[in-house]
């Protein structure tokens, strides 16, 4: 049988947080084997807000590291640079000519990211989505490992893809599905835990970072909001306790209810010790691994190298076939 197609990315914004390791990386990591996978870095979304280009450039080096440390193969997988497959940004302009106004304001995370952006807010935070669903759409992906985040990111895809579908009298594009890891899909600010722990805006001690040091990751799941209670229950309303209890689970794989029966009778200073000590050993060899390929980054370059030659030859494929249906001149001798 035909493999499927699976399809992610993270934007090189910052240094990658747990939120994006346990609702993304380490779920792809055990998708590979399954699927014809590409893994983006999507350094195209990364500008949408104000950046500094260094930073730009030391973030997407980190993050090949950051996926190749966590266990992404690059001898099955695709590893991608956005901008390095031009095809991203001509599909995209074609699908904005075909996306509503509308439909990109109901985007939760433009309402997010506006509100933070001030009075001038970029055009790119409002056009996003549907660079993604180009993303998406060039490789034809079946498949769409992201965290709750993203849900409605890959509906508009759906959508988008449905009205091009349309439009084309054919089922030409594939309709993509999201998949959501059943935990970690929504990792919390250990600081503010009714907001998501997110890499480029969490506030200090909210996110942990995949190269913390121990005593880093120590102390801050030690000084992580919790609530005024004494038992350890996984509810709403202790959403500090709550999220600790996630992550362990998605380390551990151990379900929710057999964590809590273990906290039976304990404090909440056992659970952020043992939380602690779980996300120290989970991260400790990622994080060794991210310094010794970015004290060296040539293996990093080889890689994509590689991985984008086979990306450009199916980004191609669609588009060859893309330009004539929206009827541009083509001359393919
Ligand atoms: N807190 C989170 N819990 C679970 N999954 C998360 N993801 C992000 N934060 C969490 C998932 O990580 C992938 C990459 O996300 P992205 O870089 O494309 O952008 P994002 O969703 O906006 O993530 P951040 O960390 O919050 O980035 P910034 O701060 O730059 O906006 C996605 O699969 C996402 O669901």
């Amino acid at each position: 049988m035909l493999q499927q197609t699976l399809l992610s990315g993270i934007q090189p914004t910052n240094k990658l947080t747990l939120g994006n390791y346990l609702g993304a990386i380490k779920n792809w990591t055990k998708l590979q084997k399954d699927y014809d996978c590409y893994f983006l870095i999507v350094d195209l979304h990364s500008i949408t807000l104000k950046y500094d280009p260094k930073d730009l450039l030391n973030n997407t080096l980190y993050t090949i590291a950051a996926y190749m440390a966590s266990g992404i193969d690059p001898k099955r997988c695709k590893l991608i640079v956005q901008s390095h497959v031009p095809q991203h940004l001509e599909l995209a302009w074609i699908l904005t000519c075909n996306s509503y106004m509308g439909e990109l304001k109901r985007m939760t995370q433009f309402k997010d990211k506006s509100a933070r952006a001030g009075v001038s807010i970029p055009v790119g935070l409002f056009t996003y989505p549907v660079l993604m669903a180009a993303d998406i759409l060039l490789y034809q992906a079946d498949v769409i490992p992201v965290g709750e985040d993203q849900r409605q990111h890959v509906e508009l895809t759906r959508d988008i893809a449905s009205r091009m579908n349309l439009f084309f009298e054919e089922e030409f594009f594939v309709m993509p599905s999201a998949f959501i890891p059943k935990v970690g899909a929504r990792i919390m600010d250990l600081q503010k835990p009714t907001n998501k722990m997110s890499k480029s805006a969490s506030q200090e001690g909210g996110a942990i970072y995949l190269t913390d040091s121990d005593k880093e990751i120590s102390n801050k799941v030690k000084k992580a909001t919790t609530d005024s209670g004494a038992v350890i229950s996984y509810e709403e309303e202790k959403a500090g306790i709550k999220n600790l209890l996630e992550i362990q689970a998605a380390i551990t794989g151990k379900s929710i209810e057999e964590l809590v029966r273990s906290y039976e009778g304990k404090m909440y200073g056992h659970l952020k010790v043992e939380t602690a000590e779980i996300v120290v050993a989970e991260l400790k060899p990622v994080r060794e691994k991210i310094l010794q390929y970015m004290s060296d980054p040539s293996e990093l370059l080889q890689v994509i190298k590689t991985s984008e030659e086979a990306a450009r030859n199916r980004a191609e494929e669609t588009m060859r076939k893309v330009r004539t249906k929206v009827g541009f001149l083509c001359n393919n001798k």
